[in-house]
């Protein structure tokens, strides 16, 4: 991709970004139907599609050539990462978009070849974005974000995980996991795993644990925290796969070793 079609494309993205977002606060205030997927807590509204709709629709027609990967249907089925592929949630976080009415994020993930280039993550409401071009660095708005604090210390750690960790988790021992818990600082968790990522990348967390992401929950935000130097593993630090879901742990490089191979790894069961 040369410099100028980069710069095309990334611009291109960040408007429909955030227009994507201003037909959200827009249409906000409207009836929502409401439908469940793999559980009754698994929800999509005809919004997550309208926007999902909006995004397919706009790329197909002025890049044709491109291919998407996307969490409600409308994009491809791929094989692999090759030529462009945009990988997108049009709502992350959606039981939050449900019943909060804040704390979800647009998503969207460009790579070329298998090489994350741009990557945004929009907190609709808030009205912030977060946004990186591979090699530019990582921005929260018109604010570009430091590099993580290479000194930080587990004790001294903030570390976003859900509550499956604590009653369904099928990877870790959870005496393991209540060591971790008094290890740390402490824990948040804010139920849109793109707005995690974007928090570790912002260093007002240290970490971010799932046990099962998709690849467009962490898509973007993958490109976002490298730029920032943060590291993207499964709980069992291997590398991850774009095309697939993961476990994931992203974080702090200085606390990498005490999550994964002191906790993850050894407690796994
Ligand atoms: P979603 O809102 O787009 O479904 C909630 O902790 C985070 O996990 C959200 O980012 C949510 O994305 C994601 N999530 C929820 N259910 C999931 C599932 N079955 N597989 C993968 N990710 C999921
Ligand atoms: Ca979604």
């Amino acid at each position: 991709m040369n410099l100028e079609m980069r710069n095309r494309i990334y611009n291109q993205a960040k408007d429909w970004v955030l227009q994507a977002g201003m037909v959200i606060r827009k249409k906000m205030a409207e009836p929502l139907e409401i439908e469940t997927k793999s559980n009754r807590n698994d929800l999509v509204t005809t919004m997550d599609k309208d926007i999902e709709y909006f995004f397919v629709s706009r790329i197909k027609q002025k890049y044709p050539d491109d291919k998407i990967i996307s969490e409600e249907g409308y994009g491809d089925t791929l094989g692999s990462l090759k030529g462009t592929v945009w990988i997108i949630d049009p709502i992350d976080g959606t039981m939050n978009f449900v019943h909060q009415k804040r704390n979800f994020a647009i998503s969207v993930g460009v790579y070329h070849e298998g090489i994350g280039e741009f990557g945004f993550i929009y907190d609709v409401m808030a009205d912030t974005i977060y946004s990186a071009k591979r090699g530019e660095g990582a921005y929260k708005n018109d604010y570009r974000l430091p590099k993580l604090n290479s000194e930080k210390q587990i004790t001294e750690s903030i570390i976003g995980m859900n509550h499956f960790w604590l009653c369904e988790n099928r990877l870790v021992d959870e005496k393991v996991m209540q060591q971790f818990i008094r290890t740390i600082r402490g824990t948040r968790l804010y139920g849109s795993a793109a707005l995690e990522f974007a928090y570790v990348s912002e260093g007002i967390m240290d970490g971010y644990i799932s046990m099962s992401l998709a690849p467009w929950d962490f898509a973007a935000g993958v490109i976002i925290l490298k730029e920032v130097g943060g590291e993207i593993y499964t709980a069992t630090g291997e590398e991850i796969n774009m095309l697939k879901k993961n476990s994931i742990v992203a974080c702090n490089p200085s606390i990498k070793h005490e999550i994964i191979d002191k906790h993850l790894k050894a407690g796994r069961k």
